[in-house]
């Protein structure tokens, strides 16, 4: 039974306000914490971020009335309602749910709400004998042997996530070709490290900046600048072949009166049709290996989507399109918009729901690809969402910065823990798509 719930005010990686919290159970004196992450893409339906909007505090980005829903509604209603965290995970997201009332959170705040849920979760695997992943895999209802994830590593940043002249939010490197987590985060760090000499040699030292996800930020504005960057490093670090591409392009940022806005931060506008967006698409994916798109179109520009999925060769992910919300992958089914869920647990905003939208994607035959935020914590919790779900997948920016390597770090000493108990596992490599069915 849970004895006590505290929040706190403390900062993300971008330096703004966040909410942690700290449950205790009576049964044994530890106490369980988590930290909620923050986007700065944001998708519009997403659950809702509960800001106080004080200017004279953080610059309106203080969350005191957020700590204070978790302290003096949800705390005393969790205790009373003498729920137990190693059986009733789902009742209590229900019960969180309806003492918010409202569809997106709005009223206690999605960043009052998650935390909650996840330190219930932590404190539930405690309380069960059993590691995070293992009881996100039994609520989850997926089966073993557990898949380890493919890193994708966000290793140049652009979009709203740096100030740089790139549209293109993220320009991921996947190690597909790795036989491990752990050689795949080698292979993930030594293409970054030669990035860096590539980037110095071409633009010099000054242009070694990192952007909000640990990725670089040179002086570039083209997808295939990006591209080529990456081609050279891989080539560099003589992975060829063995580290694939993504991209990110957040596109929902750049779209405006019906057109794509590609010159968004430079000096000129360069507004493209969804036409011409999509036969820039193509031409990428015919000259470089990339393996996902994310958000190639905009959240409300659904007939492109649709368009776009008829012939589109790679895994399309829905991130804003979606927000890990289960109304609109049914829709997308519907649709035929995209074929894999992003899973971004602060979308939606309790771990249950969030397992549901992932289920619910799996049943479509769909992938699931868990996510990060741009504004993060060193809380992990996602790496054990990744194992537990099996969903093959997973980003949390560059192999550089404290909250983005906290997410790879404890994925490789899950790779350990499982090795040492002589649990079979596999590492999904080139299936990641799939993982769900292997
Ligand atoms: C995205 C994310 C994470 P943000 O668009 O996928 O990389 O960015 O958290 O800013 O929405
Ligand atoms: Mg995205």
């Amino acid at each position: 039974m849970i004895k006590s719930i505290k929040a706190a005010q403390r900062l993300d990686s971008r330096g703004n306000p966040t909410v942690q919290h700290r449950k205790r159970l009576t049964w044994r004196s530890g106490s369980f914490r988590a930290i909620v992450p923050s986007g700065a893409s944001t998708g519009a339906n997403e659950a809702v971020e509960l800001r106080d909007g004080d200017p004279s505090k953080y610059g309106g980005k203080s969350v005191e009335k957020a700590v204070s829903n978790v302290e003096n509604i949800i705390a005393p209603a969790l205790i009373k309602s003498g729920l137990r965290v190693a059986t009733d995970q789902k009742k209590i997201d229900e019960l969180l749910n309806s003492l918010d009332g409202t569809k997106n959170k709005a009223k206690l705040g999605a960043n009052a709400i998650l935390g909650v849920s996840m330190a219930c979760a932590r404190a539930g695997a405690a309380a069960s004998g059993l590691q995070l992943y293992e009881y996100l895999r039994r609520e989850s209802g997926a089966k073993t042997p557990y898949v380890l994830p493919v890193p994708f590593f966000n290793v140049l940043n652009g979009g709203v996530h740096s100030g740089n002249k790139m549209a293109f939010q993220e320009t991921m490197i996947a190690p597909v070709g790795a036989t491990s987590i752990t050689e795949a985060v080698q292979m993930g760090s030594e293409v970054y490290q030669h990035l860096k000499k590539v980037i110095t040699k071409k633009f010099g030292a000054s242009a070694i900046g990192i952007g909000d996800e640990g990725g670089f930020a040179p002086p570039i504005s083209q997808p295939h600048e990006a591209l080529d960057l990456l081609v050279q490093a891989v080539s560099d670090a003589g992975y060829e072949g063995k580290v694939k591409f993504a991209i990110d392009p957040a596109s929902s940022e750049f779209f405006k009166d019906g057109a794509y806005d590609i010159g968004f931060k430079d000096e000129k506008s360069n507004p493209q049709s969804p036409k011409q967006l999509k036969d820039l698409y193509h031409s990428l994916l015919k000259k470089y290996p990339i393996v996902l798109l994310e958000d190639p179109f905009a959240e409300d520009d659904w007939s492109s989507w649709t368009e776009f999925r008829k012939d589109c060769p790679v895994e399309l992910v829905g991130d804003d399109l979606l927000v890990t919300n289960k109304t609109y992958v049914q829709e997308a089914h519907e649709k035929k918009a995209c074929d894999s869920m992003l899973l971004k647990i602060n979308q939606i905003g309790t771990i249950s729901e969030a397992i549901e939208s992932a289920n619910l994607a799996y049943s479509y035959g769909w992938s699931v690809f868990v996510s990060h935020r741009s504004g993060e914590t060193t809380d992990d919790f996602i790496a054990d969402v990744v194992v537990g779900l099996r969903t093959g997948h997973i980003k949390s920016g560059a192999p550089c910065r404290g909250e983005r390597v906290a997410k790879y770090n404890r994925l490789m000493e899950i790779e350990e823990t499982l090795l040492a108990k002589g649990e079979k596992f596999v590492y999904a490599g080139e299936n990641f798509r799939s993982a769900y069915q292997l």
